[in-house]
């Protein structure tokens, strides 16, 4: 009663209709369009787009065309408050930069025409976009005109989705895909979700989850995939699917999945020409193979390219591609699990066929707050690579932290693989550069679900945002996404714009600190993976443990990769390995990852490394509430809704990264034996509170499925 008091006194307050019809629940993204705030801006643009032509090779509409002319009509009347006039033209020249490029240029006179010309529709879409976020972040009118292509060619989202609308490692409530409904009904969220993949250069997405259902194999399915494949194709996406090594078995009623018998290859052609009379576009498959328990050619005694290329035939005569992963390990092999999918995938390159990819996590675990690039990346280079990123935040806080992950890709993308000379960085090797491979990939686990803000934690969807920024362009700053994506999502008061901006950007560091600084990892709750588990040393299998990652012990902490321990690092290139391989020029925030360092031992600060360990956790404690009070500061710039929600979000995570400091710091001082340096804050409870610690229901996580 006495809320809904309160909640009529602000609806008067305001005027009600106002305050409902604006109420800012982050469903719109970055793609708000609301009235460009200053004046004389606004006024600026105005002038200078009088109308705008869509400039094309055959100068007709097209369902992108039309998607294109929406978007920028509705976008320009939210921004300047007009309408536009949106024609389409035949292109003069053509645009450099191939299928998807774009260039924009800004006409003279008293209704000067914006010309947005492309080689193809698609490109249109994209120049459209690109202008309408050069009017959100309030760019000068001379920049309106910009041009842009993409350095990568297959951009796509990894739904981690289950037919049963459970999402693997998702936070943000459940699948999108409303299989049961479908394909009859389609919910306008379909193409809300189209519209902003192809807003941040996204073309493609793999709709299910790489633990495979085969059931999205057979006809009944198909003609749900067919449904949104229509949704998605006028801006510009292409779905893929996971499949299932043994669908021959499963749906097909072949005794065998042996990719070697003709009986199995030939389920698989008739079963891609099924998929293509109902997508004639259909991207390809991902596969998951012999890998966490999903089957694979290895349970007939043949090895990955025997499986990734019985797909690839399959899908050749209609264009597809196999994006085969690199995700493997076993713990029947004794070796370190870092190794085990470079030792794995180093003898078959150069014995895929064309159409396949490679996926290749960041690094060589999974996912974790930081690791090093993956030494495939540096190994295969007859094979193209796909890099492998995660959107979802499975180790990072889920959908409760704040954790900006563009700062995390780019490490990796800069990194230099050295496998052609320096220079040779892992971007320059997945974009084609470095082999001239053909054809490129690049994929991105998503973080998107049912929540109204699409994303769980509003900040979160600027991941999605970054990822698709860098798919497209990884030369563009994290400094400038940060900038872009705050712009649009909030504002361009500039008030705003640099706090959170620096939010976003220390985040993923902070992260790190108060989880696994120094180049500690997994080292998190068994299962569902959040919050801290140092002390977990039975999970089934012992790569499964956080003991086997960190081998805490009186003497030191950290897993010796070097060549008296698991020689990990000889699996990078030698002036790569020369750096990682000496605890001396190895970077610290890699330290932990390849050397067992004594407790004792000084590092660059002088201090020991115990120390620092804890100063690291501690700093990632108090950058949070720093967060916290420059969040409060923004009350009233940023609007209420998402004002509270994040400030909410801020009060867990400073509660989070305290348990992360206290229960990671208690267990490893039971080996250092030394005391909290000065500066630490003792933890509040003994040992026991956090070893003990059990969470339920943890969204995401498989026990849930
Ligand atoms: O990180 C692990 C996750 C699994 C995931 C697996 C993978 C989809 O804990 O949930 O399964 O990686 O990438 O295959």
């Amino acid at each position: 009663m006495k809320a809904l008091r309160i909640l009529l006194l602000f609806f008067t307050g305001c005027g009600l209709t106002l305050s409902l019809a604006r109420a800012e629940d982050g469903y719109r993204l970055w793609l708000r369009y609301d009235p460009v705030a200053d004046e004389t801006l606004r006024s600026a643009y105005t002038q200078a787009v009088g109308r705008v032509v869509l400039a094309t090779p055959d100068g007709t509409e097209s369902p992108t065309i039309a998607a294109a002319r929406a978007e920028l009509v509705a976008g320009l009347r939210g921004l300047l408050g007009r309408e536009v006039a949106v024609e389409c033209a035949k292109v003069s020249a053509p645009v450099s930069g191939g299928d998807e490029a774009y260039a924009i240029t800004l006409g003279q006179g008293s209704a000067p025409t914006v010309v947005i010309a492309a080689n193809r529709d698609v490109g249109a879409l994209y120049g459209a976009f690109a202008l309408l976020r050069q009017v959100q972040t309030a760019r000068p009118v001379g920049e309106l005109a910009v041009s842009g292509a993409p350095r990568i060619k297959r951009r796509m989202l990894n739904h981690w989705d289950n037919l049963t609308r459970f999402v693997e490692r998702g936070q943000a409530g459940f699948s999108l895909w409303n299989w049961f409904e479908l394909p009859e009904v389609i919910d306008p969220r379909y193409t809300d979700y189209a519209r902003a993949c192809a807003s941040i250069g996204l073309n493609g997405t793999v709709l299910t989850n790489v633990n495979a259902n085969a059931t999205v194999l057979t006809e009944q399915y198909l003609v749900k995939v067919a449904a949104l494949a229509d949704v998605f194709r006028p801006y510009g996406v292409r779905v893929y699917l996971t499949a299932r090594f043994s669908a021959p078995k499963e749906i097909g009623g072949l005794p065998t999945a042996d990719p070697l018998d003709p009986a199995v290859q030939a389920w698989w052609k008739t079963k891609a020409e099924e998929i293509y009379r109902h997508v004639p576009d259909f991207g390809g498959f991902l596969v998951k193979a012999n890998s966490e328990g999903q089957p694979g050619p290895q349970d007939y005694g043949r090895n990955h390219a025997d499986g990734a290329n019985l797909l690839a035939d399959a899908l050749a005569p209609h264009g597809g591609v196999v994006i085969w992963r690199a995700f493997v390990y076993s713990h029947e092999a004794p070796d370190d699990r870092a190794k085990q999918a470079y030792t794995e995938f180093t003898p078959l390159d150069g014995t895929f066929r064309a159409n396949v990819f490679v996926q290749v996590k960041n690094g060589a675990i999974d996912f974790m707050p930081r690791e090093p690039f993956h030494p495939l990346f540096g190994a295969m280079p007859r094979t193209p690579l796909a890099p492998e990123l995660q959107i979802t935040q499975e180790y990072l806080g889920g959908a409760l932290q704040l954790a900006f992950l563009a700062p995390m890709w780019k490490e990796t993308l800069e990194s230099d693989t050295f496998c052609a000379g320096a220079g040779s960085t892992v971007a320059r090797v997945i974009d084609g550069s470095v082999d001239r491979l053909g054809d490129s990939a690049i994929a991105g686990v998503s973080n998107v679900g049912t929540d109204r803000n699409w994303t769980g934690h509003p900040l979160a969807a600027a991941n999605w945002y970054a990822f698709g920024r860098l798919a497209w362009d990884h030369t563009v700053t994290s400094e400038a996404i940060a900038d872009e994506w705050t712009r649009m999502t909030f504002s361009n008061d500039p008030t705003v714009v640099a706090p959170v901006t620096a939010m976003l950007l220390a985040s993923h560091e902070t992260v790190v600190n108060y989880s696994m600084p120094l180049g500690l990892h997994h080292i998190m709750a068994e299962g569902h993976h959040y919050g801290p588990g140092p002390w977990v040393d039975d999970a089934g299998r012992a790569d499964w443990t956080s003991v086997y990652y960190h081998r805490a012990n009186e003497d030191g902490v950290g897993f010796d990769r070097t060549a008296t321990g698991s020689n990990a690092v000889g699996q990078y290139r030698p002036e790569v390995a020369k750096v990682f391989g000496d605890p001396k020029r190895c970077p610290e925030k890699f330290l932990l990852w390849f050397h067992h360092v004594p407790w004792d031992q000084p590092l660059a600060s002088g201090r020991p490394l115990w120390d620092e360990i804890a100063l690291h956790y501690q700093t990632g404690v108090d950058a949070v509430r720093a967060w916290e009070k420059t969040w409060a500061a923004l009350a009233g710039k940023v609007d209420a809704a998402r004002h509270a929600h994040v400030a909410a979000l801020l009060k867990r995570q400073e509660a989070d990264a305290r348990f992360w400091r206290d229960g990671c710091l208690l267990y490893f001082q039971t080996f250092s034996k030394r005391p909290l340096p000065a500066g630490v804050e003792p933890a509040e409870h003994p040992l026991d509170h956090y070893r003990n610690f059990r969470l339920h229901y943890v969204p995401g996580d498989p026990a849930m499925r």
